[in-house]
């Protein structure tokens, strides 16, 4: 299986660290990425980072990773909720996809407890900050190795 791991931001997080820092803490997404490469390159996974405000162009980045990736690293914010377009490209994806969320959702309101993505992740992570994002790629990073070894 690939090394190549996706990981995929939804809309608003490039405002990460710039607002509500009490809900989503100081670091920036590029803080993220910086720290997700730095692991990658520990774990021997290659990584594309995204992140777009647009349903169609995360889609598409999973599309893309159905041809050349071995798993998926997901935090599709608000789209967590409400896109059942983004869980039907998941599903059409067949290695591994970990949902991650900055904050405990289940925590917060009601329409947060409630996620589309959740029926297709092999596991979610929801209140470590972005912490959250490493957690995962070492998650991802185990299950390519058990892959390759079946
Ligand atoms: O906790 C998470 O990671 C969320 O996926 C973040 C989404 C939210 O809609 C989900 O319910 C939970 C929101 C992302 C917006 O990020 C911002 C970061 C800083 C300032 C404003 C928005």
């Amino acid at each position: 299986m690939s090394h190549l791991v996706y990981v995929l931001n939804g809309p608003n997080l490039n405002l990460l660290g710039k607002r509500q820092p009490h809900i989503y803490g100081h670091e920036t997404l590029a803080d993220v990425e910086r720290d997700c490469r730095a692991l990658a390159t520990e774990l021997g996974l290659d990584l594309r980072f995204h992140q777009s405000n647009r349903e169609y162009e995360l889609i598409d980045w999973i599309h893309e990773a159905r041809e050349t990736a071995g798993g998926i690293v997901i935090n599709p914010a608000a789209f967590t909720h409400t896109s059942v377009a983004i869980l039907d490209a998941l599903n059409a994806f067949d290695a591994p996809v970990i949902e991650v969320h900055i904050s405990n959702v289940h925590k917060r309101e009601e329409f947060r407890h409630h996620s589309f993505v959740s029926r297709r992740a092999d596991g979610v992570i929801a209140g470590f900050g972005t912490q959250g994002y490493l957690l995962a790629l070492r998650r991802v990073a185990r299950l390519i190795a058990e892959k390759n070894t079946e």
